[in-house]
């Protein structure tokens, strides 16, 4: 594996997911493999478990970590080329990315959309530079349209925890009052979309879909109860219109997810890939019980899925 930053940088999927769960029993067992090696994590944006998980994850693997809120603590940078630098920005991508490359031997990076504009969203142009500029392998920790480490922790956490060969699995919209990015639902529709091992359905309300290149030969059911009958896993969150992008609209708080709907499923069990709001996209009936609920270890398989991103990467390079 040379980067990370998407799911086209995986050979095979399924066989990744293995490799996580078989790491996960000897997670110290690759330690050489770090060895004198630097993991530079630089975050735009906010972060608990991809922080901490990808942190671990280095450290697992003999890895020094060196971590940088850039947003906040470093120059503002410049992406356009050939800009005349004399309004607010102070360094330009095409030195800090070389710079940072010195210092590391990966480079991880969390960027989120702006939300403004879809097309310049769509083409991750913080993602991209760094690609372009730096010298070293790329990892995404959630990029503007993308989560891929979720999605891969997403999918082991069905793989460990499912009781049929083929689970029904339901990503379903779910309300929120903030307008929030298409990233973790874009990376889980396509993983599970190119998993041989399970059948995705998607529920959200009308002018909610996602963006139709993802979504292509998914099945999408606008009744949120249809679509959880018989659903072995759902998997909640929330996202903003691809379609009216960047506008909050009206938000349908009758698609929380309860308790109530849940008893519909097949015994289903309840997954979101965290931070959420209880009571506003999941009620407190689904979070508490501990039957359903699995988000905790699904949070706790975010280190083997970088492990095992990091891995690859290692023994590329
Ligand atoms: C972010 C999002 O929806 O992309 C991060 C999720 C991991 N969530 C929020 O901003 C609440
Ligand atoms: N799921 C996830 O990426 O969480 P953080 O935003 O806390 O890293």
């Amino acid at each position: 594996m040379k980067h990370y930053t998407s799911i086209q940088d995986i050979k095979n999927l399924d066989e990744l997911v293995q490799e996580a769960i078989e790491l996960k029993k000897a997670p110290f067992e690759h330690k050489h493999l770090g060895e004198n090696k630097t993991l530079g994590m630089i975050f735009y944006n906010p972060s608990l478990r991809t922080r901490l998980s990808t942190q671990r994850a280095g450290f697992n693997l003999g890895m020094n970590v060196i971590v940088m809120n850039i947003g906040s603590d470093g120059w503002a940078l410049e992406f356009e080329d050939g800009a005349v630098m004399n309004e607010g920005k102070a360094e330009h991508i095409k030195e800090a990315a070389e710079v940072i490359s010195q210092y590391c031997d990966i480079i991880a990076i969390r960027t989120f959309p702006e939300l403004k504009d879809r097309e310049l969203d769509y083409s991750e142009p913080v993602i991209s530079a760094f690609k372009k500029y730096a010298t070293k392998p790329i990892v995404s920790m959630e990029s503007a349209t993308g989560h891929p480490l979720q999605a891969l922790a997403d999918l082991i956490t069905i793989e460990e925890h499912k009781i049929v060969a083929k689970p029904k699995v339901v990503l379903t919209w779910a309300p929120h009052p903030r307008t929030l990015p298409q990233a973790v639902p874009n990376s889980f529709v396509e993983y599970m979309k190119n998993s041989n091992k399970v059948d995705l359905v998607v529920t959200c309300p009308e002018g909610y879909e996602l963006n139709p290149e993802v979504m292509e030969g998914v099945t999408v059911e606008h009744n949120q109860q249809k679509a959880f009958e018989g659903a072995d896993f759902i998997y909640a969150k929330n996202w903003s219109s691809y379609e009216n992008y960047g506008q909050a609209g009206d938000v349908d708080y009758s698609w929380i997810v309860d308790e109530a709907k849940m008893k519909n499923t097949n015994n289903g069990k309840f997954m979101h890939c965290l931070p959420v709001r209880r009571n506003v996209v999941v009620a407190d009936d689904v979070m508490d019980n501990k039957e359903r609920n699995i988000t905790i270890a699904e949070a706790n398989n975010r280190t083997y899925s970088a492990q095992v991103v990091l891995k690859n990467i290692l023994e590329n390079s």
